[in-house]
């Protein structure tokens, strides 16, 4: 501290007065960073490289910009560079130093003084490239404009010096921006490539043509991506479905750059039974929709009844849902609001309610519009709404006629369920055990206080490729969301939740990874709140026991076992048992290594990133046996860390 009362003092020898008030606003930052960046943990890291590039991006939404180079530097700094047009070099008017040093230490400044572009790439928190600089502790700028290479250096938010004139530029323009995070701020330094790298993908998929180069320099051999997509948001759409199989060629792109609230849309078609929406909000991902959402499917929702309406008679008796309409569609939205607000708890998802109604019409007439000239995906997409409602209406009677309850609606619990005797589900755990075998060493290993087991038969089914109705018929499926209690889909409620934790255990074996992927799946698919609130585990089951006389280990991998192989000094009269499922644990050895919340491991399941977990997923559990197994054979544990992070 003493030490920036120093630094402190010097810039105020060496500027005017106002900059100080400056530096006053950012030591705020520094007091209460988390205000500013959400938080001060792996996310929070990450979001000062998003604020960075957000001023790339607004100067590629002005025009003046077409490649930003991200690089991760060794030690963990960031190097951003763009070829817009340089942060002006001149003496700001209003502030009397550099306009550089005014951009870098004025909070909200940004590149927002220029009141003639409209801005909107401001993320979530929008607070600025200064707050990066309060952060870190180094920053250099470096500015190529007017034929002159300009460098200003900074400390924790505050000037080594003034900005100093490196000599001739080679012709181009541009501003380069590296950062060193403060390491006493943040509780994680560590870059992660691929949260980067999803990112700038993304942002890529939004600005078409805008290219963005992701280097990690940390390694000897330099890794680099290049993204750039110059059909826009139709090629996230492609990129979405890539294993899914569409049912017309091109996605249908309809852009409306110059309305209200200028709007893009891509939709596409697939033989599958989900409905996929990603949408966006000035490029930030909206991950729980909002209005923007709302007005598209009440849009789509009308103009495919409106064409369905004028369909040849005999299919006509048919009434087709708002749910039929969305089966198998893949859609992306992305909107341009220039006074966002961000609702809820994350704060992803758009509460403006003027957006709903500007989406609906504005939208609703462009499709229309595409529908009267493109009669032949009219016919495509109806002929699928049409399979949808036959579907389920036969469903429907199918049910009726067994004349059976519906077994979800009864809420009755299932007799294969071992419940434990708590009724506090915040205490209360279930384990979803392969096997019925592993279920009754289960159920005899468990503290049957807050303990629950159910055992799975075999594998369930494959929820992407069977309709809501035909999984609901499931037995298996019906057993699992009668235990877990909080309903599906739409209606899932926390609230009705019977466990607070759901436990997967299965073999450590490639049937098992089979049963996990299934079962997250489901959860992913039906009961998405589970995963994004934290209540889905993996049970990680040793695969080696270690017997050094009478001492027992359990190891859980090879590498654990090769690890405790060599520190042994004495192998003589150690034996090496492998387990070949947890069925041949005792109840006492699955207790104490899987079960036990003193002694086990649990893996937590979360998605960071909804679009690549829907690949993995649709990929998995698409259409192409071969590849599925290879990946599920070589890669399953790599998987799901990745859906871990
Ligand atoms: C202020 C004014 C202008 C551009 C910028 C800032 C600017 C900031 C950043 C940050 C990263 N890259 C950037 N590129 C530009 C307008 C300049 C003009 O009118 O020429």
């Amino acid at each position: 501290m003493a030490e920036e009362t120093e630094e402190m003092k010097k810039a105020e020898e060496d500027y005017s007065g106002s900059s100080i008030t400056v530096l006053e606003g950012l030591e705020a930052v520094r007091v209460r960073p988390a205000m500013y960046i959400g938080s001060t943990d792996i996310r929070g890291l990450h979001h000062l490289v998003w604020e960075v590039v957000d001023n790339s991006v607004d100067e590629a939404l002005a025009g003046f910009c077409s490649h930003i180079e991200i690089s991760i530097l060794p030690g963990n700094g960031i190097r951003v560079t763009d070829n817009g047009r340089g942060i002006p070099t001149d003496i700001h008017p209003k502030e009397k130093v550099g306009t550089i040093q005014v951009v870098m230490t004025k909070l909200h400044a940004g590149g927002k003084f220029n009141n003639s572009s409209y801005k909107v790439s401001a993320g979530l928190h929008g607070v600025g490239v200064s707050c990066v600089n309060a952060l870190s502790n180094k920053l250099i700028v470096t500015v190529r404009r007017n034929g002159r290479v300009v460098q200003q250096e900074f400390a924790r938010g505050v000037p080594c010096g003034p900005q100093v004139d490196l000599g001739e530029s080679d012709g181009t323009t541009g501003t380069s921006v590296e950062f060193y995070p403060d390491d006493t701020i943040f509780s994680e330094t560590v870059y992660v490539y691929d949260t980067l790298a999803t990112r700038f993908r993304e942002l890529a998929f939004l600005m078409s043509g805008l290219r963005l180069t992701l280097t990690d320099e940390r390694t000897e051999e330099k890794h680099s991506e290049t993204f750039c997509y110059p059909g826009g948001v139709s090629e996230f759409v492609r990129f979405v479905d890539e294993h899914r199989t569409p049912l017309f060629q091109e996605p249908i792109h309809l852009v409306l750059p110059d309305g209200q609230y200028p709007l893009e849309v891509a939709m596409w078609y697939n033989d599958g039974y989900q409905e996929n929406f990603f949408s966006f909000v000035n490029n930030v991902n909206t991950y729980d929709g909002g209005t923007h959402v709302t007005g598209f499917k009440t849009a789509l929702t009308r103009v495919i009844s409106k064409f369905a309406q004028e369909m040849p008679k005999g299919k006509k008796d048919i009434t087709i849902t708002a749910d039929d309409i969305r089966e198998g569609l893949t859609a992306v939205i992305a909107i341009k609001v220039s006074q966002p607000q961000f609702e809820g708890q994350t704060k992803r998802k758009l509460g403006n309610s003027e957006i709903a109604g500007y989406v609906a019409s504005a939208f609703g007439a462009k499709l229309e519009e595409y529908f009267q000239e493109n009669p032949a995906a009219v016919k495509t997409i109806l002929d699928k709404v049409y399979n949808a409602a036959v579907a389920r209406e036969a469903a429907h009677k199918a049910r009726t006629l067994a004349r059976r309850k519906n077994v979800l609606e009864s809420g009755g619990l299932p007799g294969k369920l071992a419940d434990c005797s708590s009724r506090d589900p915040k205490e209360c755990e279930l384990f979803i055990v392969e096997g019925d075998s592993a279920g009754g060493s289960a159920k005899m290993g468990r503290n049957r206080e807050f303990q629950a087991i159910l055992p799975l038969r075999g594998k369930i089914l494959n929820v992407e490729k069977a309709s809501l109705h035909r999984v609901l018929d499931t037995e298996e499926i019906q057993n699992l969301v009668n235990a877990i209690g909080c309903g599906l889909g739409t209606e899932c409620k926390l609230e009705k939740l019977r466990y607070n934790k759901i436990v997967i255990m299965t073999d450590a074996d490639v049937d098992g990874s089979h049963i996990q992927t299934l079962l997250l799946t489901f959860f992913f698919r039906y009961m998405r709140p589970l995963i994004d609130d934290g209540h889905v585990f993996l049970a990680m089951p040793p695969l080696f026991k270690l017997k050094v006389g009478t001492k027992e280990t359990y190891l859980f991998d090879e590498n654990d076992k090769d690890e405790a192989m060599a520190k042994l000094e004495d192998k003589k009269n150690v034996t090496v048992s492998r387990f070949k499922g947890l069925g041949e644990m005792s109840p006492e050895q699955l207790s104490e290594t899987t079960m036990d919340p003193a002694k086990r491991f649990l893996k937590q399941c979360y998605v960071e990133d909804a679009v690549a977990a829907d690949q993995i997923f649709s990929m998995l559990m698409g259409e192409d046996v071969e590849p599925r197994r290879k990946f599920i054979e070589s890669n399953a544990y790599k998987v799901l860390n990745d859906l871990d992070v």
